[in-house]
C-alpha cells in the first residue's frame, strides 16, 4: 500500500489550544505523523511517495471560497496588527445573529470557526494545502487501479465544514477526497468515520446528498465534542435521507460495543454498494488516548482493518485524529496490517 506523505505538515507547529479553560500546548501536534511513520516503516507497510499538486479547485468543490481566502490570508491579518505568536479565536456566533463576514482579523476568526481549537501560526496554511494535496493524490493511486492508498493528512480534516474551522480541522481532506473520486467517475462514494469525535463537517458537507454516504461512530454528543451533531436521529435530509447514518457510543465504550456499531456500520456501507470508500481513520479511540473516552487496545485496530477490507472495495485511508503520541503508529499500523492480511 503506497503511503502518500510530506514534510510539510511540519509547518503547523507550536501553536496552542484551550483545555479546561487554560492555554495549553496543542495535542494535534508533528510527532504524531513521526510516529506512525516509524511504525510504517518497520512493519514495511508500503513505500512513501510524495503529494503532488493539485491547486484549489477541488478543495473549492466543498469549501466556500471565503473561507478559503481567510485560511490563506489569516495569518498574515493576524501578524500585520504586530501580533507576533500563535492566533486563536476567541469569540463566537449565537444562533440568531447574523451570517456575516466582518471586516476584522478577529472578527473574522469568529466568523470562520466554531472552537478555539483550530490554532493558526506561520505554516499552517501550506500545511493544509499539503494535506489537502495527499489525499487528492491518494485519490488519484485508488482512481488509477491502487486496491487501497494511505494518505496520512496532517492537519486533520473531519471536523472541517465548508465554511467552518474547528477540532484542529481546516480543510476537510477526506470530503474534498469522497468528492474528488465523484467527479473522476464514481457514482456513489462511501465514507466510513471511525476517529472517536463526530465527523460534523463531513456529515454537513454531504447531508443532502444522496451520492456520498457518510457513517460515523464515535463518542456520543450529549457527552462529547463536537456536542451539537452526531445524534442517531440524524440521517440526511431532502435528496440525502437515508444517506447518513450515526453510532453514537457512550463514554467508557469498549471492543465489544464499538465493533457491534463497526458491524452496523460496514452493512449500510455493504448495501449502498459504493465504487469506493473513504475511511476517515482516527486512531483517538485508544484506551490510553488522553482526551478520549473508548476504551480500544491495540490488537483491536488489526480486527478493525480486516472487517474494512472485507467491504472488498477500493479503499482509501485519510488519517485524521489520534493523541496517545507513544501507541499511534502500533495503532495505524495494526489498522492497514489487518486491511492488508
Ligand atoms: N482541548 C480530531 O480528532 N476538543 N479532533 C478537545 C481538549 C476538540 C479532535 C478538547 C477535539 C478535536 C480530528
Ligand atoms: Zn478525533
Amino acid at each position: 500500500m503506497k503511503i502518500i506523505h510530506t514534510d510539510r505538515h511540519l509547518g503547523h507547529s507550536g501553536h496552542v489550544e484551550l483545555m479546561n479553560g487554560r492555554v495549553v500546548p496543542a495535542f494535534e501536534k508533528p510527532e504524531r505523523v513521526a510516529m506512525i511513520l516509524k511504525a510504517i516503516g518497520e512493519r514495511n507497510l508500503g513505500p512513501l511517495i510524495e503529494p503532488t499538486a493539485h491547486g484549489l479547485d477541488p478543495v473549492l468543490k466543498v469549501h466556500d471560497a471565503n473561507y478559503i481566502r481567510f485560511l490563506s490570508t489569516a495569518w498574515q491579518l493576524w501578524t500585520e496588527d504586530g501580533r507576533d505568536f500563535p492566533a486563536l479565536p476567541s469569540f463566537w456566533r449565537a444562533p440568531g445573529m447574523r451570517y456575516i463576514e466582518p471586516e476584522t482579523v478577529d472578527g473574522k476568526f469568529a466568523h470562520f470557526s466554531f472552537d478555539a481549537g483550530c490554532c493558526i501560526v506561520a505554516g499552517t496554511w501550506d500545511a493544509v494545502q499539503a494535506a489537502a494535496d495527499t489525499a487528492l493524490t491518494g485519490v488519484d493511486l485508488v482512481a488509477g487501479g491502487e486496491k487501497t492508498a494511505f494518505a496520512l493528512c496532517r492537519p486533520p480534516g473531519h471536523h472541517a465544514h465548508q465554511a467552518t474551522m474547528g477540532g484542529y480541522c481546516f480543510v476537510n481532506n477526506a470530503a474534498v477526497a469522497a468528492q474528488s473520486f465523484r467527479d473522476r467517475g464514481a457514482a456513489r462514494v462511501a465514507v466510513l468515520d471511525v476517529d472517536y469525535h463526530h465527523g460534523n463537517g463531513t456529515q454537513a458537507i454531504f447531508y443532502e446528498r444522496p451520492d456520498v454516504l457518510v457513517c460515523n461512530i464515535h463518542g456520543d454528543p450529549r457527552q462529547e465534542f463536537p456536542y451539537f451533531l452526531g445524534y442517531a436521529d440524524e440521517t440526511g435530509a431532502g435528496a440525502g435521507e437515508g444517506f447518513n447514518a450515526n453510532f453514537p457510543l457512550r463514554w467508557g465504550t469498549d471492543f465489544g460495543g464499538w465493533s457491534a456499531a463497526l458491524e452496523a456500520a460496514c452493512a449500510r456501507v455493504e448495501a449502498y454498494a459504493p465504487d469506493v470508500v473513504v475511511v476517515s481513520l482516527g486512531v483517538d479511540t485508544y484506551k490510553e488516548d488522553p482526551i478520549s473516552q473508548f476504551k480500544l487496545d491495540s490488537p483491536d485496530y488489526l480486527k478493525i482493518g480486516a472487517r474494512i477490507a472485507k467491504l472488498a472495495k477500493p479503499t482509501l485511508f485519510v488519517m485524521e485524529g489520534g493523541y496517545a503520541v507513544e501507541a499511534i503508529g502500533i495503532n495505524v499500523a495494526n489498522t492497514l496490517e489487518g486491511f492488508l492480511q
